[in-house]
């Protein structure tokens, strides 16, 4: 019954992301890349448009629909900022929906090439109760045509866990997870991040992606696989001061 749920869990969230049936993927690659020091963010261009929800939502974007159910939206909020008066606020609750998965998301798209060096920014989590074991906080990188990746026609991807879980949440094919935060979550306090890019790629995937079509970054607090005995899942996690580019 475990199995099979895992499976179903999994299949659901590759359906709702356009990805491939799962297949295992063991990579670890830890790496602890966690910062809490206060540095100045990089001083070459970033490719993130907004970085810092200053400017509204736009171009960030989530993923939720009436056709992607286990998709929720972010809000932009002014409660909390690390920089600024404003945040991407993901408000994670198990309440009045589905058991078994649910993807809070702030999502950017881009096409420069070559892949860019790093991605840098602050994560925040308040009122963190743990209702089930795959609760979680984390960063995708998700490249589309790949050419020198093992089956560029589905996004080659890579997770870098910031808190949460300590272990991959289910096996799926075509993404892979580097686990770079504690699994208890440090609360009410901006954690800041620095996540090696290209070097995550060539060591998770062998290589950097090159030649892509595009890429898209997630930013995500989530559940996956919940039992309906489990109990309810709660969480305010909060990003700013995103960075993107070398
Ligand atoms: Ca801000």
């Amino acid at each position: 019954m475990k199995i099979a749920l895992a499976v179903l869990c999994a299949l659901t969230v590759a359906a709702c992301q356009s990805e491939s049936t799962p297949a295992p993927a063991k990579d670890k690659a830890a790496t602890p890349e966690q910062q809490s020091a206060d540095d100045e963010p990089a001083t070459s261009q970033n490719l993130f448009q907004n970085p810092s929800f200053e400017a509204g939502r736009e171009p960030w974007f989530s993923l939720a629909g009436p056709q992607n159910q286990f998709w929720a939206d972010f809000e932009r909020t002014d409660a909390r900022a690390k920089k600024g008066k404003h945040s991407a606020l993901l408000r994670m609750t198990s309440e009045g929906h589905l058991p078994q998965v649910r993807v809070y998301g702030v999502i950017a798209d881009y096409e420069r090439h070559p892949l860019p060096t790093k991605i840098t920014g602050y994560y925040r989590v308040e009122n963190w109760q743990r209702g089930t074991e795959r609760q979680y906080v984390q960063v995708v990188v998700a490249v589309n045509g790949a050419q020198n990746m093992p089956e560029p026609g589905i996004p080659t991807q890579l997770a870098w866990v910031l808190t949460g879980i300590d272990e991959p949440p289910f096996e799926i094919r075509n993404r892979r997870f580097i686990f770079v935060g504690p699994k208890q979550p440090t609360l009410d306090e901006w954690v800041r991040f620095e996540l090696p890019v290209r070097e995550g790629f060539e060591r998770s995937w062998g290589a950097v992606p090159d030649p892509y079509e595009s890429v898209r970054v997630f930013f995500e607090a989530r559940y996956d696989e919940r039992e309906p005995t489990d109990g309810l899942v709660q969480a305010d996690v909060y990003f700013d001061e995103l960075f993107l580019g070398d």
